[in-house]
């Protein structure tokens, strides 16, 4: 009787366990450009084509014969696009191959994948279910997360125009006419719309410059906000008045306008953007461009780990009690990839990894403090080179064969990837180069890539046992 009722117990353990594993949100986090499109995109791509074409050797699930396959469903938001799986194939398949297109607003993709548990038990032979919920969106919305902890007066303050030369440059205009603004005369509407403008001009230049932290997000890719009011306000850049002194301006003043909207922007763009599609996360990736960091240059390196450092701020990781996981996630596991690994010869990966960590030192301190496992690899979602040998003299050197994005055939070394934060000297020797390289003409039905495997056993090969 003892022995029946602890099995019972087992497995109706297991059966709960089961059930609750049947769903996993996974969050692709990166800023705009980290590849976030092509690792959904791959990710769909090889778990539809496990077990058939997809060499996935690093995800045991597969490996073994487990996987049986991958479909999409029906996604529960009926509010929000369907990720544009079918149109980024079709760009990769066409001749010559593309990229997928930069993404301009949010789209969610629910795919159950089934697999046969290696568990023993009741279950055993029987196949199982595990729903993955994935989203695609902006990288340059991601950013405005941190402004939530802010008001508009502590906004001013951070003076996210003025850090570094090249910054400082792209903003000067703007900063000589906001300057001039009296925080306490009357609103000028076209005033602010025209400062408004000049200020978004300035992050659109330094996004091309290749910055990352460039808020408000929505300046850059507003949507359906386009000229709203709501996104006509920037930070006044010398307030000398103490706090109290501008909250006290009448409704009409500049001050108190400016105010109004950016706490309309942070309760009516950010929270929402937050609340319905952050708060609730198994696993994430957060994807890192480190190389294209490190081919930009010291300033936008810099700039890169700060902006990554607030990022991952805005999640919420460690552990709960079963009960109250079903209600609210958080994140138990946690994968920091260096995407486009393809861009460098397989003898620099490590020193790829080990510059991922040490860039995202800060925030892993705090993830070790909370107990999330993490792991940390380099990748590429879609690869697009073959590494190749080259004789040099007596010494064999490996380089890379690949197409430009122009379509011309290359071979290439670009250069080693330093194993720490790259120094003064690194940066005078700029030692780093490498062209923008086409996808590969399709050979078989899933995509070439360097450890997807690895990224997907990661993120879900525990719920595939
Ligand atoms: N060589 C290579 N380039 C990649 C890879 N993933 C992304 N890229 C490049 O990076 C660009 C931006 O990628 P995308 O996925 O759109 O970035 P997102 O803004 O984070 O969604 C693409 O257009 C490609 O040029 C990769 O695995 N290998
Ligand atoms: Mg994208």
């Amino acid at each position: 009787m003892a022995a029946l009722h602890d099995t019972l117990g087992r497995e109706l353990g297991n059966l709960l366990e089961r059930g609750r594993d049947r769903q996993l949100r996974l969050a692709v986090t990166g800023l705009s450009q980290a590849g976030k499109t092509a690792f959904l995109t791959s990710l769909v791509n090889q778990l539809r084509h496990a077990g058939v074409e997809a060499r996935l050797d690093l995800l045991p699930a597969a490996r073994d014969g487990r996987l049986l396959g991958a479909r999409r469903l029906n996604q529960p938001d009926l509010g929000v696009p369907r990720f544009p799986y079918d149109p980024a194939m079709q760009a990769l398949r066409d001749t010559p191959p593309r990229w997928p297109d930069p993404t301009r607003g949010i789209s969610e993709l629910r795919l159950e994948l089934r697999y046969r548990p290696a568990r023993s038990g009741w279950l055993r032979g029987a196949a199982s279910h595990l729903t993955l919920d994935l989203f695609d969106y902006p990288g340059e919305w991601l950013l405005d997360l941190p402004l939530l902890d802010q008001d508009y007066y502590q906004w001013c303050q951070t003076r996210p125009f003025d850090q570094g030369e090249q910054r400082r440059e792209v903003f000067a205009e703007w900063l000589a006419a906001a300057e001039a603004l009296d925080p306490a005369a009357e609103a000028d509407e076209a005033v602010l719309a025209e400062l408004a403008e000049a200020y978004a001009q300035g992050l659109r230049r330094a996004k091309q410059l290749g910055f990352s932290q460039l808020q408000p997000g929505r300046f850059l890719l507003p949507g359906e906000l386009e000229g709203a009011p709501v996104l006509q306000f920037f930070p006044l850049p010398h307030l000398s008045k103490p706090r109290e002194e501008l909250e006290a301006l009448p409704d009409s003043s500049v001050y108190a306008t400016l105010a109004t909207r950016f706490r309309y922007y942070q309760k009516q763009v950010v929270q929402p953007f937050y609340r319905e599609h952050f708060r609730r996360f198994d696993r994430q990736i957060v994807l890192v461009d480190v190389l294209g960091a490190l081919n930009a240059g010291p300033e936008r390196f810099e700039d890169l780990s700060r902006a990554l450092g607030e990022l991952m701020q805005s999640f919420s990781y460690g552990k709960r009690s079963l009960l109250r996981r079903l209600f609210t996630p958080r994140i138990d596991r946690l994968a920091i990839a260096a995407t486009k690994a393809d861009h460098v010869t397989p003898d620099q990966h490590d020193n790829l990894v080990t510059l991922l960590n040490s860039l995202l030192k800060e925030p892993l301190k705090d993830l070790r403090f909370a107990d999330v496992p993490v792991k940390a690899l380099s990748l590429a979602a879609i690869r697009t080179t073959w590494p190749r040998e080259v004789n040099q003299g007596k010494t064999r050197l490996p380089a890379l064969r690949g197409t430009t994005l122009e379509g011309e055939d290359v071979l290439v070394y670009p250069g080693d990837v330093p194993a720490a934060l790259p120094d003064a000297a690194f940066w005078q020797r700029q030692g780093f180069d490498f062209p923008r390289f086409r996808p590969m003409p399709e050979v078989s039905g899933a995509l070439p890539h360097i450890r997807m495997d690895a990224a997907i056993d990661w993120l879900i090969g525990d719920k595939l046992t």
